[in-house]
């Protein structure tokens, strides 16, 4: 067994303390199918915070996308109030939601501002970790802006310390910028494909702006205009920028090497490049005419490349626009119509207030004690020329705390003489079928498991322990319910000192 890699702060067999109740964190809800002003490198996007400006901390502190850190421990919901887009892209069909900060295919349930906001406070009554609420679609945030603002309005004055986040092609950004400032809207999503219209009018077929609707070359060089404005004032107003980009092979996939340039340089703060999602049974014009996605190795490579100058996310689960939970989960589906009333009901807004408080003061203790665990532990590698990669099984708070066959996506640690470094997730469809084993699950997550030396988790069978060593990976369950950063490099110090696997 490991020593102790973890403090003594949370009750036996727990990672939350008290007052939070067993299923908040990471529940093993299915996730769903479907959905600074100064770039100061060092920042949050795959690591850590530390090294950046104390005010630009304190705003990705607690954001789980915009901190990779944060995303182990904090809770964003989106609310589906804006339904209108002004522009097309290729890989969208608008009978689903906007494919720019969500996954295509999937379609919500459309809120009033007033229904959003009572949403929010039934998610916060039952999710203490909830810090951010973000409007993304289901068309463009900026398209609705009546709608979008009243929502924020209402929200900021219900629940102050939930930070408000907003997503948008750009097209409509320039005009709306104060008031997203007044708003206290601290952070933008500015979907960023292109800074060449050449390369634009095979993404975006057209847009409709100022009462008109322009197409190829010149919608898209307009678009491009008004991106980079919006960009600017925001960057201006001291507001955080984080750029999405689709990759597109073939279309735009060398070119975002370009766009990531132009965007660090006026002062985003984190590029996200997701891959293009583009099925068939989606009905979108990517999906109809063969356009394929990149793979894995493709995005990664890409992500690489743009890396040396700026932050990459690289934790994106490409989510739903009614989104609701830690990344990687959503339970949406816990909050209808009905549950969302009986909530509002019982909704104690002094207890309410008391657990979300409660919930981040132990969060901060918690986050201390990962990181100086991580930190000592580092010693250890320093000296090691070895990488190794390895899968972990968690449902959050950085710990290793879930059961392999309960595991619908494994995290993917990039280990090396600088520690423990997040490099991306794996889905995969679950083993454990409500106690049966799904056999025919295992090939699926043994190919996402490649690559991976090993796989943290916090319990697995004899069985899939076979078939995984069959395979070349270690299952590793000496460290179940310690923290991973830590663990992780204990293991790696140990198998790369010539010892085996001391731990198993
Ligand atoms: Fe939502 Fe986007 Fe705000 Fe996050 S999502 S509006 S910045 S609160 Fe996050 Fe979801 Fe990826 Fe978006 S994981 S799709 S990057
Ligand atoms: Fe679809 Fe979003 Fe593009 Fe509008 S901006 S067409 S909703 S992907």
């Amino acid at each position: 067994m490991s020593a102790s890699l973890s403090s003594g702060s949370r009750p036996p067999g727990s990672s939350l303390p008290r007052i939070i109740p067993l299923n908040v964190v990471g529940s093993a809800k299915p996730a769903s199918a479907g959905g600074c002003a100064t770039a100061t490198k060092g920042g949050c996007g795959s690591g850590s915070s530390a090294g950046l400006p104390q005010h630009i901390r304190d705003k990705v502190h607690d954001h789980p996308c915009y901190s990779a850190e944060a995303h182990h421990h904090f809770a964003r919901m989106h609310v589906a109030v804006a339904p209108a887009c002004n522009i097309q892209c290729n890989y969208c069909n608008r009978k689903y939601d906007c494919a720019n900060e969500s996954r295509p295919g999937v379609v919500s349930e459309k809120l009033t501002p007033e229904f959003a906001a009572k949403k929010v406070l039934a998610v916060a009554a039952r999710i203490p970790q909830l810090s951010v609420v973000g409007v993304a679609g289901p068309g463009d945030a900026l398209a609705n802006p009546e709608k979008t603002f009243r929502t924020f309005e209402l929200i900021k004055a219900a629940a102050p310390d939930i930070r408000l986040c907003l997503s948008t092609n750009g097209l409509a950004l320039p005009d709306h910028v104060e008031r997203i400032k007044a708003l206290g809207v601290d952070h933008v999503t500015i979907t960023i494909n292109m800074v060449d219209p050449e390369i634009g009018a095979r993404i975006y077929p057209w847009i409709f702006f100022d009462h008109k609707r322009y197409h190829g070359v010149e919608a898209a060089r307009l678009l491009h205009e008004r991106q980079m404005r919006g960009l600017e004032m925001l960057v201006a107003e001291g507001i955080l920028v984080k750029v999405n980009s689709v990759m597109i092979p073939g279309i735009n996939d060398r070119h975002l090497v370009e766009v990531n340039a132009a965007v660090k340089s006026r002062g985003a703060f984190l590029h996200n490049i997701m891959p293009l999602i583009s099925d068939p049974a989606h009905g979108t014009h990517f999906g109809l005419t063969g356009q394929r996605g990149p793979t894995p190795a493709e995005l990664k490579a890409l992500q690489d490349a743009c890396e040396g100058d700026m932050q990459l996310m690289r934790h994106c689960r490409q989510c739903r626009a009614d989104a609701v939970g830690m990344l990687g989960e959503d339970r949406g589906a816990e909050f209808g119509s009905a549950a969302i009333e009986a909530i509002a009901a019982e909704i104690d807004a002094e207890q309410m207030n008391e657990a979300r408080a409660a919930y981040r003061s132990f969060v901060e203790r918690e986050r201390a004690d990962q990181t100086a665990a991580a930190d000592a532990a580092k010693v250890q590698v320093a000296a090691t020329a070895e990488t190794r990669l390895v899968a972990v099984a968690t449902k959050g708070s950085g710990r290793i705390n879930q059961h392999f066959g309960h595991a619908e996506e494994f995290q993917v640690y990039e280990l090396s003489a600088a520690g423990a470094k997040f490099i991306g997730h794996r889905k995969v469809s679950l083993y454990c079928q409500g106690g049966f084993e799904d056999d025919e699950a295992m090939p699926g997550i043994v190919e996402a498991l490649a690559g991976c030396a090993a796989v943290f988790v916090a319990k697995i069978g004899h069985c899939p322990r076979k078939d995984l060593a069959a395979a070349g990976v270690d299952a590793i369950e000496g460290y179940a319910h310690e923290y991973i950063e830590a663990s992780l490099i204990d293991w790696f110090a140990k198998s790369t000192a010539g010892a085996g696997t001391m731990v198993a």
